[in-house]
């Protein structure tokens, strides 16, 4: 799903704001897009961020990691570079997996909020009081759908274009002004052009937003809804959705805190449009947390057969992953599987790695891997489960 915008859309508002450079009305009115801008979802803010290779390694001073917007992982070298065994110099394979599991989310789940900086690099198409409107635009690939914008400021006492300003965002907290955003990326089939420009229109993805004192930090919650996606545009190959709950803080200027991101996402049936053939929607839900200090936590729990291709034993088991890493990049990964065909046993696999997330310490209770190492020199002494 890509959008591109139309130049005859774009072109006359910047030529409209060009003419009212310089007066106050039009100072006052960029300050007021720039309110709604800092109140939409920004993809850079709500990339998963993972300790990065290289860093440590390259100057052996024991010192803060940088993170890598990326997930961690800069070439498919990396990612080949899964063994898990100490003995080959490969990287832990629980982190590893964390590694590629945060990449795919980056890419591929949370990708979609590229759109929205790209509708936002421009002006708003249509505006007014509390309400914000960008483009239509037609899609990039298929053209079989447009796409538009609309961002609603929900204060107490005004009144209220749409019913989504009646609840704030769950779990975030107000300001002293009560002021909170709703926002949504709407698509509309093309063979509904012809109804007025306001009609016709599906909420895509929908959200709410506090932001955070001005910046593109804040505190909020969006659902995307792939299947409503699919409802206006028939070759929409993804399925399911997903709800994503989010509070994220700016880091210091000077790097002494580092930023705070919490992002929680459920999958429901969900399947991004990528998927390789003959992969199934999955149930998950995923939990995301980087402390000030830039050590964090990540955790995975989904049912899924384990078993591949044994029709004997095709019943879903319970998968649970938790990984942590401290300020170094050094952690621990412990994995329960259950259920399913497990039936009332459970299995487990605990790692740890070092700062160069080198394995120090393997065991597992399933004869997945040898055990190695030694379980002393992990840096998180206690487990998950
Ligand atoms: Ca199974």
């Amino acid at each position: 799903m890509r959008i591109k915008p139309f130049f005859f859309t774009v072109m006359p508002l910047t030529i409209l704001l060009f003419q009212g450079c310089g007066d106050p009305f039009s100072n006052d009115l960029l300050r007021e897009d720039a309110r709604f801008l800092s109140a939409a979802p920004d993809a850079q803010v709500l990339q998963v961020k993972l300790p990065e290779q290289g860093t440590i390694a390259m100057n052996k001073t024991r010192q803060p990691l940088v993170l890598s917007d990326d997930g961690g992982r800069t070439g498919d070298d990396q990612f080949n570079d899964c063994a898990g065994s100490a003995s080959n110099g490969g990287r832990a394979l629980w982190y590893c997996f964390t590694d590629n599991f945060t990449h795919d989310v980056n890419q591929g789940v949370l990708g979609f909020l590229d759109l929205v900086d790209k509708v936002l690099e421009y002006p708003p198409s249509a505006r007014a009081n509390n309400r914000r409107i960008w483009g239509p635009w037609p899609g990039e690939e298929k053209d079989a759908t447009d796409f538009r914008f609309e961002m609603e400021r929900c204060e107490p006492g005004t009144e209220q274009a749409e019913d989504w300003c009646k609840e704030p965002p769950n779990g975030c907290k107000l300001g002293n002004d009560r002021v909170f955003y709703a926002y949504a990326l709407e698509v509309r089939s093309k063979q509904k052009r012809n109804l007025s420009s306001d009609q016709g229109w599906v909420k895509a993805m929908q959200g709410l937003s506090v932001p955070f004192e001005g910046t593109r930090y804040g505190c909020g919650n969006l659902d995307f809804d792939v299947d409503r996606v699919a409802s206006e545009d028939p070759t929409e190959k993804g399925k399911g959705s997903l709800l994503v709950q989010y509070d994220t803080r700016p880091p210091q200027a000077d790097q002494s805190i580092g930023e705070y991101v919490k992002i929680d996402i459920v999958f429901n049936q969900f399947l991004p449009g990528d998927a390789d053939e003959g992969t199934e929607p999955v149930d998950a839900q995923y939990n995301y947390l980087l402390e000030n200090d830039r050590s964090g936590q990540f955790a995975y729990e989904t049912r899924a057969d384990l078993d591949e291709n044994n029709p004997l034993r095709s019943a879903k088991e319970k998968l649970e992953i938790v990984t942590r890493w401290n300020t170094f990049g050094a952690g621990r990964g412990d994995v329960r599987i259950s259920k399913g065909d497990l039936k009332d046993m459970v299995a487990y696999s605990h790692e740890c790695w070092n700062q160069d997330f080198g394995r120090v310490y393997y065991e597992d209770t399933f004869g997945f891997q040898p055990k190695e190492g030694d379980e002393a020199l992990c840096e998180f002494e206690s487990w998950t489960f």
